[in-house]
């Protein structure tokens, strides 16, 4: 209704930036490389001034000779806190029902609703005007610098969402926390030190050493509750110490765990897969299973996790909308699937239908995907590695070397043979990774897609007809074979040359009618015709009884 006759002007306007229509170019998109690394610059001066404050509030290392470069170094900071209110914050792109708003005159109005904005300005107030009358010494007139904390949240929080790897951010931002705490313990402890005075009692700060370096060594062993620190002895140095075991009972602990818990997250998965073979083995191992069946399934297991990092991949994504899920397979298992004949003649979406549908399975040196005669449940996808389908009488001929992107298995579960069994074994070569199909999710997405079954049945009839083909070949050969073997002989393994004449000759003085001749050559071409020709006049009925004739 935005877009009718009657709508105020303004909504139209809102709907049109709403819809992009009116994007500005300078505005900045939130998760972008430009304004992540603007606000890493802002998070550093708010460290800066976080650090630096509390360290010139309490030790002496402001004097007279830097407080210039110390000035300097907090204009610095403050400009850097001003760009960010005037050129940047203001220019964030933010969502609004599902759109991108990047309209300037809506990013700024929508920046200067938000509590954010009142605290940068809290930020930027100018309190040093009072070092007029208090002198440049009064550094805790920044302490307004401490409400930018937000940006420094922010970076933490982008970085977690845009780097590859978030737990070293979560380790980064729980450090300096802790170093943060730290750091406080020893400036207080100094400061009240200095105000009892230094070296007065045997818990205050002697004044001896570097005066940072050994409060914040005192601060750190208090902190983290190590000991070793000296008795204090009045009532007040009794309350800074319950305060420091406090916190480092509550707080360190808390931190502490906090680390545990993104490293081990970072490790999680690692660490179940290696407790799932472990139980495996174990459970080998109380069966008293053979040493070579062991070593098999480590072997596998190890494979595996160096595939997939994983045991089913399709668990981790099961969180996600099936669009998303699709996309994500599609995008992992590109450089398998784009080798795949039959997707690239058929419609795309037969590629999306199945994509998910597919599952990962790992093959051992030797292994049998399968074998002739047995139910065909399953299609298969050459992902990684390569198969052997082995035919001949005794199945060791190999027939065909499938390559990744290869498919096998189709005949049987489309039924071609008339029935629904193997037609050959496949061997996995080496190691190798193959998709999975189930027949019952084949036949539900095929149903839909008329021209990739036609493809598949057209291959498998091809496959059928080529084996069925070879097969008789085979078959005779066998009978040639059994029939050479009872007949006669002729020629001399050393001279093999014998010329076609004096076989012809041979032939016929041989007191058989129809004698099968197995025929000792490498002669040129001309002999090796001439005897394929004897054999084809000769192997007919090699059945009479040779002895005494071949010599
Ligand atoms: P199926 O289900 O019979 O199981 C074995 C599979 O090996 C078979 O389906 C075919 O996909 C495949 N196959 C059988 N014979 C051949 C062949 O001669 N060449 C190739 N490339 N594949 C074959």
């Amino acid at each position: 209704r935005l877009f009718e006759a009657d709508t105020p002007r303004s909504n139209v306007w809102l709907c049109s930036s709403l819809c992009g229509a009116n994007n500005d170019e300078r505005t900045l998109d939130p998760q972008g490389k430009i304004y992540i690394s603007w606000l890493c610059v802002v998070s550093l001066s708010f460290l800066y001034n976080a650090w630096v404050i509390p360290l010139r509030a309490s030790f002496p290392f402001q004097t007279k000779a830097n407080t210039n470069i110390w000035l300097a170094c907090d204009f610095c900071a403050d400009i850097i806190y001003l760009l960010d209110v005037v050129f940047f914050k203001h220019r964030v792109m933010y969502l609004f029902e599902g759109f991108w708003v990047k309209n300037k005159n809506l990013t700024r109005k929508n920046y200067m609703r938000k509590l954010q904005f009142k605290l940068d300005l809290l930020a930027l107030l100018p309190l040093e005007l009072f070092y007029l009358k208090y002198g440049t010494g009064a550094v805790w007139l920044r302490f307004p610098r401490f409400f930018k904390i937000q940006s420094f949240w922010e970076v933490f929080r982008l970085l977690d969402r845009v780097i590859s790897s978030p737990h070293f951010v979560r380790v980064a931002k729980t450090l300096t926390y802790m170093l943060y705490m730290i750091h406080i313990t020893a400036a207080l402890y100094y400061a009240y030190s200095d105000y009892q005075g230094l070296g007065q009692n045997r818990w205050v700060f002697s004044g001896k050493g570097h005066p940072y370096v050994r409060c914040f060594a005192f601060a750190t062993k208090t902190a983290t509750s190590i000991g070793k620190n000296p008795k204090p002895e009045r009532q007040g140095e009794y309350v800074f110490m319950t305060v420091a075991w406090l916190m480092g009972v509550f707080v360190f602990a808390l931190l502490i765990g906090q680390i545990r818990d993104i490293i081990s997250t970072a490790t999680r998965n690692k660490h179940e897969y290696r407790q799932l073979e472990d139980e495996t083995l174990e459970y080998m191992r109380r069966l008293n299973l053979s040493k070579e069946v062991q070593s098999r399934v480590k072997m596998w297991f190890q494979f595996t996790w160096e595939q997939q990092r994983t045991l089913d991949e399709s668990n981790i994504l099961d969180a996600l909308p099936i669009n998303l899920k699709t996309d994500i397979a599609i995008s992992v298992h590109i450089q398998t699937l784009s080798k795949v004949q039959l997707f690239a003649d058929c419609e795309e979406a037969l590629l999306r239908d199945l994509v998910l549908k597919l599952r990962a399975v790992t093959f051992l040196p030797g292994d049998f995907v399968c074998r002739k005669g047995e139910v065909g449940r399953e299609m298969y996808i050459v992902k990684l590695g390569q198969v052997q389908v082995m035919g001949g009488p005794s199945s060791d001929v190999v027939l065909a070397t499938l390559t990744e992107g290869s498919v096998f298995g189709e005949i049987s579960l489309l039924g071609i043979n008339g029935a629904d069994r193997r037609t050959a074994d496949v061997r996995s070569k080496g190691y190798s990774n193959l998709f999975v199909l189930s027949k019952s999710d084949l036949n539900e997405v095929i149903a839909y897609y008329p021209n990739a079954q036609a493809i598949l049945k057209k291959r498998a009839r091809q496959l059928m007809r080529k084996n069925a083909a070879r097969e008789r070949e085979e078959e005779e050969r066998e009978r040639a074979r059994s029939a050479l073997q009872a007949d006669v002989v002729i020629g001399n393994p050393k001279t093999p040359e014998t010329p076609p004449k004096l076989l012809q000759t041979v032939i016929q003085a041989l007191p058989y009618e129809s004698p099968a001749v197995v025929l000792i050559t490498r002669g040129s071409k001309r002999v090796r015709r001439k005897r394929q020709s004897l054999q084809m006049e000769t192997i007919v009925e090699p059945t009479m009884d040779v002895a005494g004739c071949a010599e």
